[in-house]
């Protein structure tokens, strides 16, 4: 960091909220209190302040089952009249919900009137192609409003959504189509990715060669013009059965517990995990958060988030969290530096953002290119600065204060997963004191331990311990879909069933404030997206070249941590003059080809052997030495020590 102004122009006083900012903000201090004295109580009042119910609840929490929890239970609601329909009642049908901002700089400004008409069409359409309560629909699109009218369509229904990520391979999507027993499958015939078209819908034709494949109509949005290969009888485009439908549609109330979407995402093996959510404890947490850690006034404000809709900052923050609060808001579809480097600037000046969320991995790329080009904008409508997906470094968390927030926005530093649905762990704009680099404290309704070994809480500044959760909380995951067993292993086993296990590191400081440490099992996080080892090791396995592969995240100063390589090629399928860089090139594009470019490796290695241990597990942390370049650490548990110099050897160190 060069700008050594950063760290010492900021005291404590300036990190306390600015009493103007307090006198308007949605959360208060006396949250956290009423929140302790009564969890139930005051999660049902908050369930009755942001949503609209058609019949009441008459229980907040169900416990009995845990760890199966239904909150407000036997209430009734629709999600899609929740975050579109009561707003155009209440009068606000003329407000913006979304200020769309096209890859070619076409824009479309979309009200709340627009949305309900586009909303209804859509599920008068997903009617008539046979989609009903229960059925999965598969999204696999791009940040175009079309998306969102999409799943809000499915919540409409009471249909299931399950959004995978554009940029994941038509491998990636077999899998989760098959997981999830998909009937249908919206998807654009391309999408633009820096200022060109790129394909999409064949990703979908070739995930649905396999003769396992559920899906029985797929839907098409035309955005690119791509050209398509098309199956009669199965292929629909959008435009030939959406425009017509009536823009009238009567929402029908579900249950509370209606399961709402699958989401998948990495776990510890290869198998990625369908995390899924239901609606009305959901959609409570995704609102309350909003109002109280954005500090969104949906009369005043312009919400921008950043992240993709096929990730759950995307579902919570983009979709339901702000469209149930009625707020106005920009959904934007290029990348930050197409056509230029200040395009995201551009978007805060044009549609005076007032509150911007976005990632750590964002904030240091734009760091690198240096803050002269946000000073070229005017940035002053920021009020409120978030930080979502990974740790966010105290410097980088200075420089997106001083140079995107005026020096005087404050920035919530938001812990939380798909798993816990929306936000866990953050300061509240307002009442806060910040701490650069900290998540501070968990919001009001929420409660955390740090652990350790032994699964003892303890409270000691600076030691490194396991985060867990200790209440549950509305819009936790239900279980991961159709394998109840693994979710029981997976977050509530570890430290007995009294705790959701995070599998992030945490410590305190002397302040009390939580700092989160990263992943403490064989997840990495890369520019926020969590990518398992064992995903990609298996994905590199399947070359036919290779014998064996360990994966391990290496820290990397822009991504947070990238993925590194090391393989053992199989000795009959290699010649003696293989060309190792094309080779490991050869590699990279196959693991971005099985999980998607994301996944690609910084580096492939091509060594003869592996580090090991007794039992046989690879010592991954020795690896992270090499690929970290450190020397190595402790070698006593190695089954053959002699292994780490000859993979030094064989990469020349
Ligand atoms: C919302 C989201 C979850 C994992 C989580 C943790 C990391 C997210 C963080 C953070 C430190 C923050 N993480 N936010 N770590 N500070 N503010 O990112 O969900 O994709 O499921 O990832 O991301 O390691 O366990 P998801």
């Amino acid at each position: 960091m060069t700008d050594d102004s950063l760290s010492t122009h900021l005291d404590r006083a300036t990190l306390e909220p600015d009493p103007a900012f307090t006198a308007q903000a949605n959360g208060t201090q006396d949250m956290y209190a009423a929140a302790e004295a009564d969890h139930e109580g005051f999660w049902a009042e908050q369930g009755r302040k942001y949503l609209t119910w058609a019949k009441d609840f008459d229980t907040t929490l169900d416990w009995s089952q845990a760890p199966f929890a239904q909150w407000f239970v036997g209430g009734e609601l629709n999600v899609a009249y929740n975050c579109v329909d009561r707003h155009v009642e209440a009068g606000n049908g003329d407000r913006v919900a979304i200020h769309f901002e096209g890859d070619q700089g076409d824009t479309r400004t979309i009200t709340y009137a627009d949305l309900q008409r586009e909303v209804n069409k859509v599920a008068n359409a997903l009617t008539e192609l046979g989609v009903g309560k229960g059925d999965t629909v598969m999204i696999y699109m791009p940040m175009i409003p079309e998306t969102v009218f999409t799943m809000l369509a499915c919540a409409r229904l009471g249909a299931i959504h399950s959004l995978v990520f554009g940029g994941f391979s038509a491998e990636a999507l077999h899998t989760r189509i098959n997981d999830a027993q998909a009937k249908i499958a919206v998807t654009t015939d391309g999408q633009w990715r820096r200022g060109k078209p790129a394909p999409l819908k064949a990703a979908v034709d070739e995930a649905l060669e396999h003769a396992d494949n559920t899906v029985e109509k797929v839907l098409v949005v035309k955005r690119t013009g791509t050209d398509v290969t098309w199956t009669e009888g199965r292929d629909i485009w959008w435009d030939d059965v959406v425009p017509g439908q009536s823009d009238e549609h009567t929402p029908e109330a579900f249950d509370s517990e209606h399961p709402l979407f699958i989401l998948y995402t990495s776990g510890t093996t290869g198998k990625p995990k369908g995390i899924f959510h239901t609606s009305g404890g959901y959609l409570t947490q995704a609102a309350y958060t909003n109002a109280i850690v954005h500090d969104v006034h949906p009369e005043t404000d312009v919400y921008w988030c950043t992240a993709d809709v096929g990730w759950v900052t995307g579902h919570s923050y983009i979709v339901y969290g702000p469209l149930a609060n009625g707020a106005t808001q920009v959904l934007y579809e290029g990348t930050p530096d197409t056509p230029h480097q200040g395009r995201w600037w551009e978007i805060i000046e044009k549609y005076k953002v007032s509150i911007f969320y976005t990632a750590p991995t964002a904030i240091r790329t734009f760091m690198k290119w240096g803050h002269d080009i946000p000073d070229k904008f005017d940035l002053s409508s920021i009020r409120v600065l978030g930080s979502v997906g990974e740790p966010i470094n105290p410097e980088a968390w200075l420089w997106y204060r001083k140079y995107i927030g005026s020096d005087k926005a404050p920035i919530v530093d938001t812990w939380w997963q798909t798993e816990t649905g929306a936000i866990m762990i953050s300061p509240l704009p307002g009442v806060t004191t910040l701490e650069p680099g900290s998540a501070q404290k968990p919001i009001p309704g929420i409660s955390a331990e740090i652990l350790d070994d032994e699964g003892n809480p303890f409270t000691e500044a600076e030691k490194v311990g396991y985060l867990v959760l200790t209440k549950p909380w509305p819009s936790m995951l239900r279980g991961i879909w159709g394998d109840p067993d693994r979710y029981r292993d997976t977050y509530w086993s570890r430290f007995g069933p009294k705790y959701y296990f995070a599998g992030d590191g945490a410590k305190y400081d002397e302040r009390g404030n939580i700092w989160l440490l990263g992943r403490v099992d064989d997840v990495m996080n890369v520019s926020g997206h969590r990518l398992s080892t064992a995903e990609i090791e298996s994905a590199l396995v399947s070359h036919p070249k290779v014998a064996e592969a360990a994966v391990v995240g290496a820290n990397d100063e822009t991504t947070g941590q990238a993925p590194v390589a090391f393989v053992i090629l199989r000795a009959d399928a290699v010649s003696d003059g293989e060309d190792k860089d094309a080779l490991s090139a050869e590699l990279r594009g196959h693991v971005g080809k099985e999980i998607g470019p994301i996944a690609k490796p910084r580096n492939v290695m091509i060594v003869s052997e592996l580090p090991k241990t007794r039992s046989g597990k690879i010592m991954r942390r020795l690896l992270k030495d090499v690929a970290e370049g450190r020397d190595i650490g402790d070698t006593t548990t190695l089954a053959d020590s002699s292994v780490m110099n000859l993979i030094k050897e064989t990469l020349g160190g």
